[in-house]
């Protein structure tokens, strides 16, 4: 059977049964872990190896499509197999709510198949000769255009939740029982019910006057003259709180600085909305107000005369000074660092692709992160790894915390099958873990 006949016998098949039979094995004997449903009945991705995710998004780019589904899928592969492929290229945070071995949806998971393929085969490839923390240390000794790219992971040690982590605002929401927490930052449904944003937008309100050692970082950055820019995702304008000038700061998805009514455009300073965002009511422009109120018969569409924070929601465009910095910064940019992001939002995730591929990526961030290829990936709280490289570069923070981290020590575990791989701790943690460890050995 030649690789196209292969291809189209999955295509059509509908036999659910005969792939439970077949072992799912790569050329390199790996067996894909069976897909695992949550509690909402949502297939997600099981744990899989990162240097198994790298292998699987190499062997595409090396062999082409036909080939790679001839390797990894079995004859007769149901939704099952290929969904499973689909996590094996690293789409660790997907999730399917649809029966995936119901021939029906066959045709959903082949164009999920198609898309995964497509994002790999348009990413990156790791430079072979970039794989050290020293290498990381040189490459900021000689940048001297760094874009860094920043999510919700960098301001997550000031008590902001992220997104997407296991306690994160989604998980938190889901638990509140919103099924799909991205509706809470849609335009659409905000304009149906601002009422759903106003009721979780105290938890993502930005904190006083504070910034952490990672913000501190990013100044230190520029003051050394190496900060092209800052692309941060987050909202919470800690940037300006830790010294960032502002022409080094796109904030991609807006902030809480100004807030605009949605019916007369009024802008107002968005630390006005401040007071009802805490006490979950929905703030009014104070010039559409009246009229709101004398609306006896809800003609208005619900959203007339609300002020909403100029964040960037769902179905929003990213502001113009984003379009217009990215364009010449990409061309401009020596090294690029992304620091506590799941990069799974759009445009921002594709500012990786969009730098030229010959430039060095590294990866700061506590998870790992499968769909992209760092040159260098240092695992930890963002906190310890800046420490850590500016110890190294010679550097002292300007944060209160910086001593005590630095003082703690770290340890630093390489990931001997995957290169460029770097799990970064405090000392102390790393003691109490082996005592657990010793712990548990006992106990048996
Ligand atoms: P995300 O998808 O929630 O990912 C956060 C990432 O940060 C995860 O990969 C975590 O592993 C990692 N992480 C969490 N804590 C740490 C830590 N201490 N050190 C290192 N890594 C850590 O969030 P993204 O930013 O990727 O997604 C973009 C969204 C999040 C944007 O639209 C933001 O507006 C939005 N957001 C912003 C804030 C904020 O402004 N602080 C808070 C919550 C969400």
């Amino acid at each position: 059977m030649n690789s196209n006949d292969k291809k189209r016998s999955f295509e059509q098949t509908n036999d659910n049964t005969a792939s439970n039979k077949i072992p799912k094995t790569n050329p390199k004997g790996y067996r894909i872990p069976k897909l695992v449903r949550d509690a909402n009945g949502m297939f997600k991705s099981p744990q899989i190896p990162i240097h198994e995710v790298h292998l699987a998004r190499k062997a595409l780019r090396q062999h082409g499509i036909s080939e790679f589904l001839n390797l990894y899928l079995p004859e007769n592969a149901t939704g099952s197999d290929l969904l499973s492929v689909v996590f094996l290229l690293g789409r660790a945070k997907l999730e399917v709510g649809f029966d995936i071995d119901d021939s029906e949806n066959l045709d959903k998971i082949i164009k999920i198949l198609k898309s995964t393929i497509n994002r790999v085969l348009s990413s990156r490839d790791k430079l072979q000769d970039i794989n050290t923390i020293e290498d990381t240390v040189r490459l900021i000794r000689e940048a001297k255009n760094i874009i860094v790219l920043t999510g919700a992971g960098i301001s997550t040690s000031l008590g902001i939740p992220d997104f997407r982590s296991d306690k994160g605002l989604y998980a938190q929401l889901q638990e509140l029982g919103i099924s799909d927490p991205t509706d809470v930052f849609d335009l659409e449904i905000f304009q149906d019910d601002p009422q759903i944003f106003y009721n979780i937008a105290h938890m993502v309100l930005p904190p006083g006057d504070v910034y952490t050692p990672l913000h501190s970082f990013i100044k230190k950055l520029s003051e050394e003259g190496k900060l092209l820019r800052n692309y941060t995702q987050n909202i919470d304008l800690v940037e300006s709180n830790a010294g960032i000038p502002d022409d080094k700061v796109i904030r991609c998805h807006g902030s809480f600085a100004t807030a605009t009514c949605q019916s007369c455009d009024f802008q107002v300073d968005g630390h006005e909305l401040y007071p009802a965002i805490r006490e979950k009511s929905i703030p009014l422009c104070p010039h559409c107000k009246d009229e709101r109120e004398k609306d006896d018969d809800a003609l208005f569409p619900a959203s007339f005369g609300v002020l909403k924070p100029d964040i960037v929601f769902f179905h929003e465009s990213l502001p113009k000074r984003f379009d217009t910095s990215i364009v010449e910064d990409v061309k401009k940019c020596d090294l690029l660092i992304a620091i506590g992001t799941s990069l799974q939002v759009a445009p921002v995730s594709k500012i990786v692709v969009q730098v030229p591929a010959s430039v060095p990526q590294i990866l700061i961030n506590r998870d790992p992160i499968l769909d992209c290829e760092f040159d260098v990936n240092l695992l930890g709280l963002c906190d310890d790894v800046a420490v850590l490289l500016s110890e190294k570069l010679g550097w002292t923070l300007n944060h209160e915390k910086f001593n005590s981290i630095k003082d703690k020590g770290f340890t630093v575990r390489e990931d001997l099958e995957e290169p460029g791989l770097y799990v970064i701790k405090p000392k102390s943690n790393a003691a109490e873990e082996k005592s657990d460890l010793v712990e548990q050995v006992k106990q048996e």
